[in-house]
């Protein structure tokens, strides 16, 4: 499976091409609403002000609403990309920004609100992981979904799933929704951001996914996980936990109901286990600030940069739909590369319970 993206934030249109998809997989233009839906700006006060239909056109790829194998290009069109700041961005390096590291490796900026570098682009992908997560269900029965597992230093007390889609902050502990209004609209007035962490899990992946060398499995997904706009870390089950726990505990014993524990995070030696795959990302506060910071010019000049306009104070409140993606087309791409060697090889061997 390869995705490829294509567009900038204020330009006309974004888009990506999904290639290598099995044909048959039913596909029609509404499947992806609901997901776009999730990860869209606007939809809170607590996320951008900017107002994106983000309606998905089918350009290729998809005949009689069945994929047919060949490239799927899908395209979203930009309808509320307009900005005041494109004189003055063009000329200055915000700080936590692409835009000095752009500058030097093309020695051309396009300003257009971030240009390629905007976290609109990862609308394509939430729209090309709703192929993977069709997939992936109907094919294998496998579930990818997720939650926001801190803002800030504010922690989950609870844990409950049905929580999760009912709160605009992916939250899973539905009484502690009033306290992170307040948090947010507090952190919101004082022009100020606030990083978060997203814990993504997949149920259902059989033993055998990943490669043991290259292509491990943990391997692409901390790829995947880093290619996401303002992600600074990436964990795997217990994660850097793992740095003071003991050998005895961390290693997840096995016993014929299943295994005890999951400090593995459901990947042994870059190939799945049969348990959850569990994901935690860490992404960075939002840097366009209305708070001045001192920068850069482009001809070196010492500038007072003040970022206006619509921003995420947490970009992390909208990542859940794209981890979910992320790990979503990861799980397809090692899917069909597992079946293109293996075929149902491991399916013959004996499979322990996930959990016991
Ligand atoms: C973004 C800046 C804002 C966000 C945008 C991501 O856009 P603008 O530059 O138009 O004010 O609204 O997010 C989206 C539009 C989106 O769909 O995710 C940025 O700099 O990354």
């Amino acid at each position: 499976l390869r995705v490829t993206t294509f567009g900038e934030s204020h330009g006309p249109a974004i888009g990506c091409v999904v290639d290598g998809c099995p044909p048959g997989i039913a596909l029609a233009p509404e499947d992806f609403a609901h997901d776009l839906a999730r990860r869209a700006s606007g939809k809170s006060r607590h996320t951008s002000a900017r107002h994106e239909a983000d309606a998905v056109e089918i350009l290729s790829g998809v005949y009689q609403g069945r994929s047919t194998g060949t490239p799927i290009a899908l395209l979203v069109r930009n309808v509320d990309a307009r900005s005041k700041d494109y004189a003055r961005i063009a000329e200055q390096f915000r700080p936590g920004h692409a835009d000095y590291t752009y500058w030097h490796k093309y020695g051309i900026r396009d300003p257009r609100g971030g240009g390629r570098s905007s976290a609109r682009e990862t609308t394509m992908r939430v729209a090309a992981a709703v192929i993977a997560k069709k997939w992936l269900a109907q094919r294998h029965g496998v579930r990818v979904r997720g939650h926001l597992a801190q803002i800030g230093e504010v922690l989950p007390r609870g844990h409950d799933w049905d929580a999760v889609e009912a709160n605009p902050f992916f939250w899973p502990d539905a009484a502690q929704v009033p306290e992170l209004e307040n948090y947010m609209d507090a952190l919101r007035k004082s022009g100020d951001s606030v990083g978060a962490r997203v814990a993504v899990v997949a149920d259902g992946v059989p033993p055998g996914w990943g490669e043991p060398v290259y292509g491990k499995l943990d391997a692409e997904i901390a790829a995947a996980m880093m290619s996401i706009n303002a992600v600074k870390g990436v964990e795997i089950g217990a994660g850097f936990a793992s740095v003071v726990q003991r050998g005895s505990a961390h290693r997840d014993q096995a016993t014929p109901e299943g295994f005890l524990s999951n400090h593995a995070g459901g990947i042994l030696g870059g190939i799945s286990s049969g348990q959850q795959v569990v994901v935690s990302v860490a992404f960075k506060p939002t840097s366009s600030l209305r708070l001045p910071a001192r920068g850069v010019d482009v001809h070196g000049a010492a500038v007072e940069v003040v970022t206006t306009g619509r921003h995420d104070p947490c970009v992390g409140l909208r990542a859940v739909p794209i981890c979910e993606a992320m790990l979503a087309l990861v799980l397809m791409d090692q899917a069909l590369r597992h079946r293109a060697q293996c075929g149902d090889v491991g399916a013959v061997a004996p499979r322990l319970p996930p959990q016991a």
